[in-house]
This record gives C-alpha cells, structure tokens and sequence, in this order.
C-alpha cells in the first residue's frame, strides 16, 4: 500500500482510494497523523481516477481521539479542525469506515466525512468532559446539527460513547457493515451511483431550528446533564458550546468552542483530569515484573464468605462471564447472600440499567454450596469472610490443603496482615490481598496486595482478575490499612478531634463536599456502618470517645437510623442531631479539651493534609511505587474527585511548604507526632518539589 507517512497510507482501486492511518495502540491524531491525512487527501483529490474516497485506521480501533500527550505543548500544524474541513470540503464523496471506536478527535473526523459507516460492535462518543475539556474540533457544532441540541447535550456534558445501533437510530452514522472497509467502499460506490448529495454536516439546520425557535427542551436537558456538576468548569463549557450550535453561525460556534477550549485545557481540573486518565493505566504496570512473566488463566472462580463484599465480588466474575461459586457455612447463610445478589440484579434491571436476560445468563453462572470440595477444582479463590486474623489463617490453612498447584488465593481483608495470612500456608508465593470497595460490583478500584512472598505471577495474574472484572487495579505493598485506609485513619482522626474541639458534623462534610466528594466523612461513616471502625478501634485498643459511645448506644448510622445524623423514617438523608454536639461537648468536658470556633480553612487543612502527609510516608516505604498510584486509589475507591487530581496531584497544586507549616502547627496544636510533616514532604519543601517529580521509586529518596 503507497505509504503517504510513517503512519498514513493511501490505496487506489477501482476509483476508490482508502486512506489507512496506523498509529498504534489507539490510532491517536498526533502531528503525524493529521499531517499524513492532508497529504492523502490531497494525493486522492489530484488523481483522477479517484472518484469517492474512504477513510479508516488499521488495528483495534478508529481513531480514539485527539493526542492527549501533546495537550498543553505548542501546537503543530496542521491542526485537527484544518484536517476536518478539508476532508468536508471534498468535491468527491468520503465516507469513514468505523470500527472499535470513534471517540472525541476520532468522532470529530467522522463527522466531516460525508458518509458514515460502522462495525455492529462499533462504539462513538465524545467523552472529553472526562479529560476536563469539551470537544474541541467542531463536534460541539456538528454533533446537534445530527442529532438536536438536547441529545447532543446529553452526549457531550455526559461523555458516555454509544453503539452503532443507537448511533444508527440517531443519524450518527449511515449504515452499519459487516466489514467496515469493503462496507465503506460499498456504501460510497452506492453514493456514486445514486448521485447521493454531499452535504456537509455544518449546513445540515433542520435540527437545530426547533430550539433556535424555542430552546425550552434544550436547557432542560442541559439542566439534566449538568445536575451534580457544580463547580466543574468542564460539562458547563460543554453545555454552553451546544447551545452556542443553534444561537451562533456555525464559523462563531466554532470560534467560540476553540477559546472554550485552550482555557480549560490549560487549567488545573483538565490537567488534572488527564493526569488521573494516564495514572489508573500506569497503575497496573509493576516496575520490577520481569519480561514475560504471564498471567494465568482465569476460567473458574470461588469466592469464600457469601457476605456484602462476597456477593458483590461474586457479582463481577458473573459479569466478566467467569463461573464462580460461593461458599458459605450454612446453607442458610448462602441463600441469604444468593437472594442478596438477585435483588441487586433485579434493581439494575428495573432501573433499565440491566436487560432480564443478561440478568438470568448472570445468575446460571454463580453457584452456592457449603462444600469444600469445590475449591479443588479452580483457579481462583477470594475469601471474604469475617474480619478476623484467627479465621482468615483457618480459612487459608484449609485452602493450602485443597487447592490445586498454581491456584491464586486472594483475601479481601481490609485491614489484616497479608504475610501472617500467607503464612498460614505452605504457598505463601501464590497468595496476595485483592481489596475490593463496597459495593464490590460497583467501585472501580482494586487494591492488589503484595505480600513479601507474592510471586510475580500471583501479581500478574491478580492484576489480570482485576480488568476481566472491569476493575482498576493498584498494586500496593503489604502494611495496616494499605494505601487506602491507611490514609483515611488520618482523617478519621481529625473527624473525632475536631468534634471535641467544637466543630459539628455538617460544618465538616459540607466542606469536603464542596471540595467536590459525593459525601462528607461523617455521612460516609454512616453509610458504611460506624460499628466496622468500632471493631477496628476495639481491635487495635484505640479510642474515639465520641464515636465510641455513639455505637454503644447502638447509633451505627444509617442502619440503625442514627450515627452522627438522624435519618427520619428509614431516610438517606441526614438530619443534624443536637444529641451529637452535646455529647462532644460533654467528652470534650470530661477530657479537659477547650471548645472554639473553628474556620472553614483549618477544617479544610485537617481533612486533607493528614492524609497528603500519610502518602508521602507511604512512598517512602514504597507500599506505593508511584504518587499517582495513591491518586487513583483514592479517585476510584474513595470518591476523590477527579477535577481535583488526587491526594498528591492536589499536594502539589497547594505546595509542600505550605502543607508542611500547617502540620506543623496542627501537631503543636494536637501534640500528635503523628501530624508532624513526613521526610519526604519536608524534603519537597525544602526543594520546592513535587510528588509529581518522584516517578517510579520503590523508596522514595527523602
Ligand atoms: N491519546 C494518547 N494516548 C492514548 C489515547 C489518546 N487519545 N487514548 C489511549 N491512549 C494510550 C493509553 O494511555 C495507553 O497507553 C494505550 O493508549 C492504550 O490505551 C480535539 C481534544 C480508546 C477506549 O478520551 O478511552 O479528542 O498505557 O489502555 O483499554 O475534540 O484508551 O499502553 O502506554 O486505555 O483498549 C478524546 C481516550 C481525546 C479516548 C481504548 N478521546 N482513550 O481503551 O486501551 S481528546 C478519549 C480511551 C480529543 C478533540 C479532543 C481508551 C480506549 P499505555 P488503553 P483500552
Ligand atoms: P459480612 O459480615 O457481610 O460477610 C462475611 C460472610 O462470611 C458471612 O456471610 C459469613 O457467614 C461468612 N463466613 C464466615 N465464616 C465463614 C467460613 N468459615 N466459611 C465460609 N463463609 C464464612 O462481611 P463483609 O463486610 O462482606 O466483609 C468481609 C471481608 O471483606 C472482611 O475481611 C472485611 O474487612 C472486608 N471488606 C469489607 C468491606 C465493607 O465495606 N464491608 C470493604 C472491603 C473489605
């Protein structure tokens, strides 16, 4: 095939030319590729012979979008928008054969083709919100000249790519093919044929004309998209640039989406966005994995304990099309945790979000049984039972027994010692921790934990676990609490203090909302069950005097109807309760600790800096490898907003000298060592550095 560039190449047959880009791993539009796109173009406009002209890419997908590594350099031309309109202005019909998917830049290039064709399992979107910024070569213009103002907010603010079905239904493309290029070149011999006008998507007015007359339906969807969204600055900008397609001439819609654009792609929530976008891929790469060592395979699954994590674990082997059965004691027990996982199908298919039938093919692959035989025969095993250390090593002293070689035998514990559980076994190699986050088929993130004796591939093989079941996995190493919930003892400290001190619960969570968490520390610790930390605390004979007589007088949060807040008649929502305050300030009384107002900042300062400070002490012990691996364990499993980078993406964005002079302060204040700042922060301090400049150390140099 004549080779236009290093990653373009141009075919002529039969008056047809196929432009082929090869830009591997996901067809990216760097510099080269836009380059090499011209360039055919213009080789397929001067040959005469070329009559219509198709467009594709080799390998898994269509293009995937705009270069995201190049984002934030100088631009090299030309540039995508120059590359779209060329292709739209072609006197000769183009029609972009689409497979994989066409996503953001990709979609872009789409829709200045003429014709579309696609793959039935093709999938088109424009998810750049998910970056922080909003489609930035014209799909904000053409997009809602397809498919109206309203479906296109709905796309554009949400992000979510669709199927060729719905994009087919929706105008999105022309035909769905069997075979995307000899699809492609059918469709375009059809276009010569019958003469089919080549309109260009920007002229196309009929569908935006209804909200030109009355964008009633416009903003009322807008208003759908953007709910929850206050104080992202991207999906505001997404909505606004669709309303601009049918308030605007195309060429102002246009100008105006491109200034949209360079601002947020400069700002702190799209870098920060990009930032967690290259982190959770990173996350998964194990810096000292020798070269080909592979994962096992993953055919059959067991998961021990049919509890609230095992029936959710149960759940995302079912959903990956991995049989998996449970174990439990009684077959009381185990039917309790099979109705469990049936009504959460039920309320997914009830919501639209399931189809009945992909709930019954689910359910035929998750079995129950008291029988230990089962584990005789697997390649995985996940305990989720009790969080106890003697029943654990029990548990996995048995499994040593009947499992077969080569078995990987993972504990969900959240807080034990995986080496002491390992060792309950003659194969400490083939066990590792796999911590899911409740609810287990919901939460992205997956803590895979490195015992001293996990063998490379126990790790390659949970990681691989890990993304059947559509999970990010963070490999962490082996301590109390491991990365995770490590980091949030700190700020659980800080909750217990500072209630004595003289805040009140709603003041506290209403700050980390509007840092932008779904939920506060208090209301978390209601959802989750305020007697689980109890245990831990009695466990580990640690005291939180509030919280302590808030669970010995049965308030467990939300499933006794009071914790910190009252929950009215079986409610959600919480409803600050005096009773609480009062207590604090009795405690507070008893433990001569003096009660005072105290400001938004300090609040602010003491849900957060603990916690940056915690990670730098874990990247020096090396239980993480990297800083951005803490930003995506708490992206994914503890609703860290992704606009706001992470613990030590926002770290910083604040700077290490003014963290560490509030810790400082605040240990003086506390006369807790333990809020005195890290080496590693004070190393960044002194050097003006960032955890962004460590990179892969397995201990972070101080
Ligand atoms: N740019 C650069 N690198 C990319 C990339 C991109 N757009 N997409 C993926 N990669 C890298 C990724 O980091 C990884 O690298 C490898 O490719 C495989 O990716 C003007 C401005 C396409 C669904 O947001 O959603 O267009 O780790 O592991 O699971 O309006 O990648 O191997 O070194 O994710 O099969 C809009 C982003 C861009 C889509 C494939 N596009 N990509 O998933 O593989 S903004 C997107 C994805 C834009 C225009 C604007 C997924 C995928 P490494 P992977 P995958
Ligand atoms: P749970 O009490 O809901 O379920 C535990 C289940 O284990 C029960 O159904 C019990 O019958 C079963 N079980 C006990 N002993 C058994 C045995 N010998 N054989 C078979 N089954 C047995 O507990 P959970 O919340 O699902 O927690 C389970 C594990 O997951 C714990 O280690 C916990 O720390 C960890 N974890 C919990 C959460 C959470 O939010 N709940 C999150 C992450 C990890």
């Amino acid at each position: 095939m004549p080779v236009i560039n290093a990653v373009t190449a141009l075919e002529v047959n039969d008056g047809i030319a196929v432009i082929t880009v090869n830009n591997p791993p996901v067809n990216a539009l760097g510099h080269a590729v836009r380059a090499g796109l011209l360039e055919a173009l213009a080789a397929a406009m001067e040959d005469v012979s070329v009559q219509a002209i198709v467009l594709t890419c080799a390998g898994r997908t269509f293009f995937a979008g705009a270069d995201i590594t190049e984002f934030g350099k100088p631009l090299q031309h030309p540039g995508l928008t120059e590359v779209i309109d060329a292709f739209e202005a072609s006197p000769k019909p183009v029609v972009a054969a689409i497979f994989g998917t066409a996503l953001g830049g990709g979609l872009e290039v789409a829709l200045g083709c003429h014709f579309r064709v696609a793959s039935a399992d093709a999938r088109v979107g424009l998810p750049e919100v998910k970056l922080g910024i909003l489609p930035g070569a014209g799909g904000t213009q053409r997009l809602p000249r397809l498919v109206g103002p309203e479906k296109a907010v709905a796309m554009i603010v949400g992000g979510a790519p669709i199927g060729a079905k719905a994009a087919l239904a929706d105008g999105i493309i022309d035909e769905i093919v069997a075979e995307p290029i000899p699809g492609a070149i059918a469709f375009a011999k059809k276009a010569l044929a019958e003469n089919l006008p080549l309109v260009r998507v920007q002229d196309r007015e009929e569908k935006i004309l209804a909200a030109r007359e009355n964008p009633a339906a416009f903003e009322a969807a807008a208003k759908t998209a953007l709910k929850k969204l206050a104080g992202v600055e991207a999906p505001a900008a997404c909505a606004q640039s669709v309303r601009n397609a049918f308030t605007l001439p195309f060429a102002a819609g246009m100008e105006a989406e491109r200034k949209l654009f360079m601002k947020l792609v400069i700002g702190d929530q799209s870098r920060a966005q990009r930032h967690i976008f290259f982190s959770e891929r990173e996350a998964s790469k194990v810096p000292d994995m020798p070269a080909g060592v592979k994962a096992a395979p993953i055919t059959k699954a067991v998961v021990i304990g049919g509890g609230t994590m095992g029936g959710g674990i149960a759940m995302c082997f079912a959903n990956a099309g991995v049989p998996v059965t449970i174990v439990e004691t009684t077959e009381e027990f185990l039917a309790t945790g099979l109705d469990r996982i049936k009504h959460t199908y039920a309320v997914s298919v009830e919501r639209g979000a399931l189809t009945q039938a992909l709930m019954d093919k689910r359910l035929t692959l998750i079995a129950g049984t008291t029988d230990w035989d089962v584990i005789r025969d697997t390649d995985i095993v996940i305990e989720a039972v009790f969080e106890e250390m003697g029943l654990k090593k029990e548990i996995f002293g048995k499994l040593d027994k009947l499992a077969k070689p080569g078995t990987l035998l993972a504990s969900n514990t959240s807080t034990l010692d995986v080496d002491a559980i390992a060792n309950a076994t003659s194969r400490p190699g083939d066990v590792v921790g796999m911590h899911f986050f409740s609810p287990a088929n919901v939460m992205k993130l997956l803590e895979i934990v490195r015992g001293k004796d996990s063998s490379h591939q126990s790790i390659a093989t949970a990681i691989a676990a890990g993304k059947l079941m559509g999970k990010i996995p963070v490999v962490v190493g082996n301590c109390d609490g491991f990365v995770g919930n490590r980091m949030l003892a700190r700020r659980t400290t800080e909750c217990e203090r500072l209630l004595l001190e003289g805040a009140l619960p709603q003041d506290v969570d209403a700050v980390v909302q509007k840092f932008g968490f779904p939920m506060g520390p208090y209301a978390m610790g209601d959802l989750a069950g305020l007697d689980v930390g109890w245990r831990i605390r009695k466990h580990r004979g640690v005291k939180a005097p509030v919280s302590d007589t808030l669970c010995e007088e049965g308030r467990f949060g939300q499933k006794t109807g009071k914790g910190y807040y009252i929950y009215e008649n079986g409610s959600r929502v919480p409803t600050p309760d005096p009773e609480v305050t009062k207590l604090a300030a009795q405690k507070a009384d008893e433990l001569g600790v003096k009660r005072r107002n105290i400001t938004e900042q300090e609040i602010f300062e003491r849900m957060f800096y603990p916690m940056i400070n915690e990670a730098a002490r874990i990247l020096e012990e090396g239980i993480a490898v990297r800083a951005s691996d803490v930003d995506v364990v708490w992206a994914y499993g503890y609703g860290w907003p992704v606009w706001q980078g992470g613990p030590c993406f926002y770290g910083d964005l604040v700077g290490a000298k003014k963290i560490v002079a509030a810790l400082e302060h605040y240990a003086e204040l506390t006369g807790d060592a333990g809020l005195k700042p890290a080496k590693l922060l004070t190393a960044l301090a002194a050097r003006d550095g960032k955890f962004g400049d460590i990179g892969v150390a397995a201990k972070a140099a101080a």
